[in-house]
């Protein structure tokens, strides 16, 4: 949809009474700080809201900065005689990477509350197929859904048992009732804003036990309740997901980049960065049917969250209990 068309339906939203939706209709500025402005003056300075239920984005910076991680590493950090450290195979070669255009990118993971929003105004049927993390795989197709995902969640909590159909459905809704493109982040512009111009190993420094200051992931908490569960040693306090937001922001001011739930990016899965765009686009060849996972989660211990870890791959049709997403979007 091209940017006047765009515009158009959010003039036919706006002159339909939908202004309870679609805050800012007086203006449909091009300006997204004009938004903000108009919007919710309570959000942060860099941050703006199209709509009273649509999530708050926050605007990253055009940029350059190198993806992944060199394939040295393997034989570096102690645990990668664990098979699982051959997943650093899949982060290499590095990659330099250059953003020409500011983009925005979802503050928090989507919201359950926030889903329930595009279910109702679009009727959405979801198969109740989703498979639970509980401590424990629960892979019998025991009609859990996002509404019902078999762990505590109130509607401030990330949606879970969303497929990754289900998240490209949401951002095509945002798009037409805001007439901003929104879509699945790329997985380049997923690592260059969780790093926020940092290098190093973790996107918050080099001692990767001060995790638990910055996401939920599997802890104390939760290996108190799971000892046979890889688990980190300090304490983020939730057991299953948590609240968004309810642990420090990057230096971007994204939160839950880190932990929560595993989050959906746009690209096909590739097992290295070998065909991955130098323009921060998403990689469109490969196993398209499949698609890579960041951040990690409540259930993912001490590998899986390095600044360049890539989690997956998981086929677009699966619907789990610790996978989530945010949304990407379009600034002018
Ligand atoms: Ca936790
Ligand atoms: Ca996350």
């Amino acid at each position: 949809m091209n940017t006047n068309l765009r515009r158009r339906v959010g003039q036919i939203l706006c002159a339909a009474g939908l202004a309870h939706i679609l805050s800012g209709c007086a203006h449909q500025s091009s300006d997204p700080l004009q938004v903000l402005r108009d919007a919710d003056n309570d959000l942060p300075p860099g941050n703006l809201r199209d709509c009273a239920i649509c999530p708050e984005l926050r605007i990253i910076p055009a940029g350059r900065f190198t993806m992944g991680a060199d394939a040295d590493l393997v034989n570096e950090l102690p645990w990668t005689r664990h098979i699982e450290g051959l997943r650093i195979l899949w982060e290499s070669p590095e990659k330099r990477i250059r953003f020409a255009k500011p983009f925005a990118l979802g503050t928090f993971e989507v919201t359950r509350d926030q889903y329930a929003e595009f279910v109702k105004a679009t009727d959405r049927k979801t198969n109740p197929n989703c498979v639970v993390w509980a401590g424990d795989w629960d892979r019998s197709a025991n009609g859990k859904t996002w509404a019902d995902p078999g762990i505590p969640q109130t509607a401030d909590h990330p949606v879970v048992c969303v497929s990754k159909k289900d998240a490209e459905a949401y951002a095509a809704w945002l798009t037409e009732i805001t007439g901003r493109a929104y879509a699945l982040p790329t997985e380049a512009q997923w690592e260059y804003a969780l790093r926020a111009g940092g290098t190093s190993t973790y996107p918050w420094g080099e001692d990767g036990l001060e995790v638990c200051t910055y996401g939920n992931v599997a802890d104390a908490t939760l290996s108190a309740a799971h000892p046979a569960r890889a688990s980190q040693s300090c304490d983020d306090s939730y057991l299953y997901t948590a609240p968004a937001g309810m642990h420090q922001p990057n230096p971007w001011g994204l939160y839950d980049m880190t932990g929560n739930v595993w989050e959906w990016v746009a690209d096909c899965w590739t097992p290295n960065h070998d065909a991955l765009p130098d323009d921060g686009g998403p990689v469109t060849t490969g196993f398209c049917d499949e698609s890579p996972l960041r951040g990690g989660a409540y259930g993912t211990g001490p590998l899986f969250t390095r600044s360049s870890t890539r989690g997956g791959p998981d086929h677009h049709d699966v619907r789990q209990s610790w996978i989530g997403f945010r949304v990407a979007a379009e600034v002018e």
